[in-house]
């Protein structure tokens, strides 16, 4: 059935018919362009000209156009044909096929009515929307059916748990089985007759008790998962760890980790990672090669925040490597708009999988006119960081290349102070770009350490530098889904920032001017990027599809989501630029640019 998810069909049939002729003129555009000296092309750019002074606001003739052209439907993520979506949960490989339930609501673009969506594909990119799995119809869970996890009881066994939002609003944990084993699809769950396997007991808070992770075998051979939780009285967040003998009875064993002031941990996810390996493991394993790596989405933040450390199975605790960074203090899978993520090991190609949900910046109203709210962010593939044992790497999975086409590349550019150059990107909406810089300062680095204040220090920062604060090396990057008057656009940059004890290195995603319409969250996202010694570069992976930005710096150490609504930039329109406002030059070692093909979702 042809895909209904792009609310202007007529889009995908004449982007499918003008993609050829669009890629002979894109091929053309580039010879252009590798032939001619590269500054030739650098325009020597006044900074007046980026001023705001002269931007007029949306019309209404715009805003009426948007609501028909739905330009902000994604190209190539995930997302359902209409309706409210967040949290991904249980995603699994079963039988060839990919799996992902998210929290779906069937009515309308905002939350509610909560059930779990589902859809099915073999390759994580191509999506078949199949009917929801889990519904509302039990006591325990007629006020929604809540995040949870997938296990594998044995090879052909996955099971479900989830939390259920009971007719007496407390949570409650249950459990659904397979109905047919035997189908790939796995479009029939029965809830157990033990349900509700789980409920608060005293002194516990029934109002923050939910989100089961997946389970894992400890040492003792029983059954252990993760329940999210907080302490009200002090706000300490915590993981309450149960143990069970077959999946159905648990026992309240004591608290895996806790950390003080985090608030409620939603959503806790616990995994084991390979230690200089970019492998991943069956939850269940353990072992002196290697780390386990714990994550909390914080309610009162909405981030996703981890530790990476040891998981002791004899006593069942969690210790972190370096208490400094803590869950909840210390570092964040993502610095823009990112939560309630989860992972899940792909047997399939032996890599752990982190899903992640993408909320919006515009409002309720916008939401509701559009009929639809949220994304899920690219499957990226994570492991523990070789260079720097307390944290990961995300990289969006290979499967991602796949749709890449039109490519245009160019080597060592020299960026001169104050210059753009506009790059020949046909559909500059949907782009994978990977460019590095050269590192500019061969004086000593400073070691950032990502905790809490260095976050509110590099917002900060990335938001001055934003509004046009010049520095010696940088800020220089990319002006993404830009006007060709630049009056809109999304900048993603490097700023070498000097302290006391060195240089140390920003990565900013500033959404100030991604949009005229005023009525949307325009924050400059940031982070410190932690620069390994003898690293002489600095490079970004920017993924684009229409709303959405997706940044990956140095290798997948710190990546930033987020996201934009230009209303003067369609698929026609869209330009590409680097850019370099600091004073010194900045050298482009290269930079490579592909046009993103759209996926077709289908329905079952
Ligand atoms: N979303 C679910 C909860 C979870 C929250 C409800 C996180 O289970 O704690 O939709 O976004």
């Amino acid at each position: 059935m042809a895909n209904s998810s792009r609310f202007d069909p007529s889009r995908r049939i004449r982007w499918g018919t003008v993609s050829c002729i669009a890629a002979i003129i894109f091929l053309a555009a580039s010879v252009q362009v590798c032939v001619a000296l590269p500054s030739a092309n650098l325009l020597s750019y006044e900074l007046s000209k980026h001023s705001d002074q002269h931007v007029s606001a949306a019309t209404s003739k715009e805003r009426e156009l948007l609501q028909k052209y739905q330009p902000y439907r994604t190209a190539f993520h995930f997302q359902p044909i209409k309706n409210w979506m967040n949290d991904p949960n249980g995603p699994l490989f079963y039988k060839g096929y990919y799996h992902l339930f998210y929290q779906y609501n069937p009515y309308g673009a905002v939350w509610g009515n909560i059930v779990w969506g589902h859809a099915v594909s073999t390759d994580l990119i191509h999506w078949i929307y199949l009917p929801a799995v889990l519904i509302p119809d039990q006591w325990y869970d007629i006020k929604g059916i809540w995040s949870g996890s997938a296990t594998f009881l044995s090879k052909d066994n996955p099971v479900l748990l989830y939390t259920g939002w009971s007719n007496a609003s407390t949570q409650v944990q249950n459990m659904a089985v397979a109905a047919n084993a035997s189908d790939p699809l796995l479009r029939s769950w029965s809830k157990i007759l033990e349900n509700p396997i789980l409920v608060a007991t005293a002194g516990m808070n029934s109002s923050n008790f939910r989100d089961p992770t997946t389970g894992w075998i400890s040492l003792d051979g029983l059954w252990r998962i993760l329940i999210g939780s907080k302490i009200d009285k002090n706000g300490t967040g915590l993981a309450l760890l149960y143990k069970s003998h077959d999946f159905v009875n648990w026992e309240l064993d004591h608290p895996l980790h806790s950390v003080a002031n985090t608030g409620m941990w939603e959503c806790p996810d616990f995994y084991p990672v390979l230690i200089n390996e970019k492998k991943g493991l069956d939850t269940s394993a353990n072992g002196p090669l290697v780390k386990h790596v714990l994550k909390a989405s914080l309610d009162d933040k909405k981030h996703d925040y981890y530790a990476v450390g040891t998981y002791d199975s004899n006593a069942n605790i969690f210790i972190p490597e370096n208490k400094m960074i803590d869950v909840g203090i210390g570092l964040r899978y993502d610095y823009g708009k990112y939560y309630a993520s989860k992972t899940f090991y792909d047997d399939n190609k032996q890599r752990r999988i982190l899903w992640g949900w993408v909320n919006e910046s515009d409002n309720v109203a916008a939401d509701i006119a559009k009929g639809w709210s949220s994304v899920q962010g690219l499957p990226r593939k994570v492991w523990v960081d070789d260079s720097n044992p307390h944290g990961i790497k995300q990289w969006p999975i290979e499967e991602i290349d796949d749709l890449r086409h039109a490519k245009h590349s160019k080597k060592n550019l020299y960026l001169k102070q104050g210059s753009i150059f506009k790059l020949q990107a046909k559909r500059a909406t949907q782009l994978d770009i990977e460019v590095i810089f050269d590192l500019p300062s061969h004086e000593q680095q400073e070691l950032v350490v990502n905790n809490g204040m260095a976050q509110i220090e590099a917002q900060i920062s990335c938001t001055k530098v934003g509004a046009f604060e010049k520095g010696v090396y940088g800020p220089f990057g990319l002006y993404v889904l830009a006007t060709d008057d630049l009056q809109e656009r999304t900048s993603i940059f490097f700023y070498l920032e000097h302290s006391s004890k060195g240089w140390r290195t920003l990565v900013c995603s500033d959404q100030s001017r991604s949009t005229l319409l005023p009525d949307v969250d325009k924050t400059v996202y940031g982070s410190f990027v932690p620069i390994t010694k003898g690293e002489d570069f600095l490079s970004l992976r920017v993924i684009v599809d229409h709303s959405i930005i997706e940044t990956f710096a140095q290798g997948g150490k710190v990546c930033i989501t987020s996201r934009a609504y230009p209303i003067r930039v369609n698929d026609d329109s869209a330009h590409l630029y680097l850019f370099n406002h600091g004073n010194q030059t900045i050298q482009v070692q290269s930079i490579v640019v592909w046009e993103m093909s759209n996926v077709v979702f289908d329905s079952y």
